[in-house]
């Protein structure tokens, strides 16, 4: 029965979708949960830390984001940080846990002295044994390529909401623009990290297209982040109306139910969540988490507090890919055989 309830679709309707979205809750739940079981260790969590490589002073105008240059949200500027200070973060989230380490900049697109740089960063964070990601706006193939060249895994660029909401939050670029940079990060071979957030003021049809949109990609994203708005003073959704949170939680499990072998991220918005909130999220088929007190310019829980969830969820972090075999160890000796072929 749980073998049944993974299908690997990129043809799914509208109707499909919104349907699942109606589903009661309970019934909606049972469903994630097989899908998340039949695909996934069921209480394991990947764990990513973020840092802000690049903050502020970013031209595009996404009315979600205090780092918009057209906003007035407090957030200093700051230009590309050193590879030391990199580095170093990088460390810190290593020893506290973390497998991957997400670097973002507020550019529309990266200028090519900086894509250098980052390269760089990339090198230096990948020899730690983290995994790595990126997210610095729009790229070319070519520009993809590089970071692929320098051992880049994932590249994080979000769609945000449905084609049709998404122009009521964000005019400086289109969402054929997000698409395009999705297929060049795809043809460099790297990892698709690609999700949105819920309330923006979008309504449950612009939540399920987000989701159709993602899962009818020619390869689903292999991590889907699920962003709760954060809402920033001076942002034009600093006012934006809460979402019920069953609604969020439905988001999540309709995720994992569209995209089965994703990581579903419960992202951004964890620190204004109960607890309750994040177990019902993680009933859902989160299986990933922004780990560390600082998303990119806000906050999240402190690592104590997601320490203690975690035991009282009888939750334990994702190993790094590499570092624990993730079959038994029976069969890892004919893998470790194989391998010297
Ligand atoms: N500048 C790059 C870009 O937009 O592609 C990379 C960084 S940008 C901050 C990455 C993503 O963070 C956005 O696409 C959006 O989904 C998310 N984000 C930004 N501000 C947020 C907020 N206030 N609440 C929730 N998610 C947010
Ligand atoms: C994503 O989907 N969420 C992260 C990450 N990708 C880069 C960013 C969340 C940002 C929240 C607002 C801030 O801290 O500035
Ligand atoms: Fe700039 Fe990214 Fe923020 Fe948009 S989401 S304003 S592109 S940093």
């Amino acid at each position: 029965m749980t073998e049944a309830a993974v299908q690997i679709r990129h043809d799914w309707q509208p109707a499909e979708v919104l349907a699942l979205f109606e589903l009661p809750f309970g019934d909606l739940m049972l469903r994630a949960q097989l899908v998340h079981r039949a695909a996934h260790a069921p209480n394991t969590v990947q764990m990513s830390t973020l840092l802000s490589i690049k903050t502020g002073a970013c031209p595009e105008d996404c009315g979600y984001c205090p780092q918009s240059v057209r906003y007035e949200t407090g957030v200093a500027n700051e230009s590309l940080m050193e590879l030391a200070r990199v580095r170093e973060a990088a460390e810190r989230a290593r020893a506290a846990g973390a497998t991957r380490f997400c670097m973002g900049a507020a550019y529309r697109s990266p200028k090519a002295r900086d894509l250098k740089l980052i390269a760089e960063m990339v090198r230096e964070v990948r020899a730690l044994g983290l995994e790595t990601c990126a997210t610095l706006g729009m790229l070319e193939p070519e520009q993809a390529q590089e970071l692929a060249a320098a051992g880049l895994d994932f590249y994080n660029h979000n769609l945000d909401t449905s084609a049709e909401f998404y122009e009521r939050i964000i005019t400086t670029r289109t969402y054929q623009d997000r698409l395009d940079t999705l297929a060049a990060v795809r043809g460099a071979g790297l990892k698709v990290c690609c999700g949105g957030i819920v309330g923006l003021g979008e309504s449950r049809g612009d939540r399920a297209e987000l989701l159709r949109t993602l899962a009818n990609l020619p390869e689903h994203p292999e991590s889907v982040p699920v962003n709760q708005l954060v809402k920033v003073p001076g942002t034009p959704l600093q006012d934006a109306a809460a979402v019920d949170p069953f609604e969020f939680v439905r988001t999540i499990a309709i995720a994992r139910i569209l995209m089965p072998h994703a990581h579903v991220r419960l992202s951004a918005g964890r620190e204004a969540m109960s607890d309750e909130l994040q177990a019902l999220c993680f009933l859902a088929g989160a299986n990933s988490i922004f780990y560390g007190e600082k998303l990119l310019t806000t906050g999240n829980p402190d690592v104590e507090r997601d320490r203690q969830l975690f035991e009282r969820l009888g939750l334990t972090a994702e190993s790094r890919p590499g570092d624990a075999p993730a079959v038994p160890a029976s069969r890892c000796a004919t893998r470790g055989a194989a391998a010297t072929t």
